[in-house]
């Protein structure tokens, strides 16, 4: 298939499965054209097979918001055109669903089918509002195949927007098992912590679902008890005060923002711990990568991350908010070396077994293919 994928840039979730989906797949022989307003932050070197389309945004004083919608929509019509492109593949819903649906509209009966994956907030926390949910609602249901990342991102997408629950398919995120890797190098303990402490890890955007004092609370509690430091890599609006937070709490000089890290899986196998507090998370792709490396994780018993870390298995998920309930919970993997190497061992088997790019990529393959191919039966979709 020749495929043009739009997503997120940016540090984040969605933008990292969308690139990884893309490189995977030119691995298996597809033609990719990344569309987007910027290099997706993990397309870092050349790929065989995978391209780079920016999209061109012009700047007229008249604008205080220039259109990207439009500006998207022209720039996947382009491509598709240029590219013979038999599919559009959009990560998260807006405004991402509704450009493809436009360059679809201006392709008309030529245009390639269009497959929407909802990422989590396109639902839960922006799609929901008043001011986006009836454009949401009216674009995914006009892609040609949607996708969600967890049972519970597909629950609450046919509950609040009006999606029938046999065109939703649930393919859960996945990753590079030999990027996400215990004992992986170049991580360091020496350049992380002190000898003898424990690390736990955070990694997020730092926006307000991610709830990241919350960790340094629960960080500064365990501190209490035992020598231990807390990284916390990624950056967004969250990050002051936090910081604030760690200085209230007498803990500053134990907690390190490195700030944001394209390469997260060179830090997380020197996790001792890894800590996900979120008020939502329709995955928690974070967590998984920690499961991966070989960290036990604490989170929250929120949206999909169930699906994704089991319960006293790989971690523990506590209710979002109790602060007691997770700093008892990382006290007793952490002083307890029989279960830390339990948990260790059993989030990297799982993730290896159900969240590895070889067996999530296949069934993203075959959904695609089976979109194009109905496309190509039945004809374009009529407006
Ligand atoms: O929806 C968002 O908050 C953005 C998105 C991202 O780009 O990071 O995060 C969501 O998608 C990720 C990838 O599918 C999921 O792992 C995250 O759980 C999800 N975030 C939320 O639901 C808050």
């Amino acid at each position: 298939m020749r495929i043009g994928v739009t997503c997120y840039p940016t540090y984040g979730g969605s933008g990292a499965v969308a690139t990884a989906l893309g490189i995977v797949l030119a691995d298996r022989g597809h033609e990719v054209h990344f569309v987007s307003y910027a290099q997706p932050f993990r397309l870092g070197r050349f790929y065989e097979r995978v391209f780079f389309h920016e999209v061109e945004m012009e700047q007229y004083p008249l604008f205080e918001h220039p259109p990207y919608t439009l500006a998207l929509a022209v720039a996947l019509h382009d491509a598709a055109r240029t590219h013979d492109l038999d599919l559009i593949h959009v990560h998260y819903a807006i405004p991402h669903a509704t450009s493809a649906w436009i360059a679809q509209q201006m392709l008309g009966s030529d245009g390639p089918p269009v497959v929407t994956t909802l990422h989590g907030t396109d639902i839960t926390l922006v799609g929901i509002h008043p001011s986006f949910q009836p454009i949401t609602s009216f674009s995914i249901r006009k892609s040609d195949g949607i996708t969600t990342v967890s049972q519970f991102l597909k629950d609450e997408t046919v509950r609040d927007f009006g999606v029938a629950e046999e065109d939703i398919e649930v393919i859960p995120n996945f990753l590079d098992t030999n990027v996400y890797e215990p004992g992986k190098e170049p991580c360091r303990r020496d350049t992380l912590a002190e000898p003898g402490e424990k690390i736990l890890m955070h990694v997020s955007t730092f926006r307000p679902v991610k709830r990241v004092s919350d960790g340094v609370s629960v960080f500064a509690a365990v501190a209490g008890r035992m020598p231990a430091r807390l990284i916390m890599i990624g950056d967004g609006p969250e990050r002051p005060r936090a910081v604030e937070r760690a200085k209230a709490l007498g803990v500053a000089d134990r907690v390190v923002f490195l700030g944001k890290h394209g390469a997260v899986g060179e830090l997380l196998p020197c996790a001792d711990l890894f800590l996900l507090p979120s008020a939502s998370e329709s995955f928690g792709l974070a967590a998984l990568e920690a499961m991966a490396s070989g960290a036990p994780v604490i989170a929250s018993n929120v949206g999909g991350l169930p699906e994704v870390v089991p319960n006293g298995e790989a971690g523990y998920l506590v209710e979002s908010g109790d602060l007691e309930g997770m700093t008892d919970a990382a006290l007793e993997i952490l002083s307890d070396p029989d279960r830390w190497k339990a948990f260790s061992e059993a989030g990297r088997a799982l993730a290896v077994e159900r969240f590895s790019a070889d067996r999530v990529v296949p069934k993203y393959e075959d959904y695609l293919e089976k979109v194009v191919e109905a496309h190509r039966r039945d004809g374009a979709p009529q407006g």
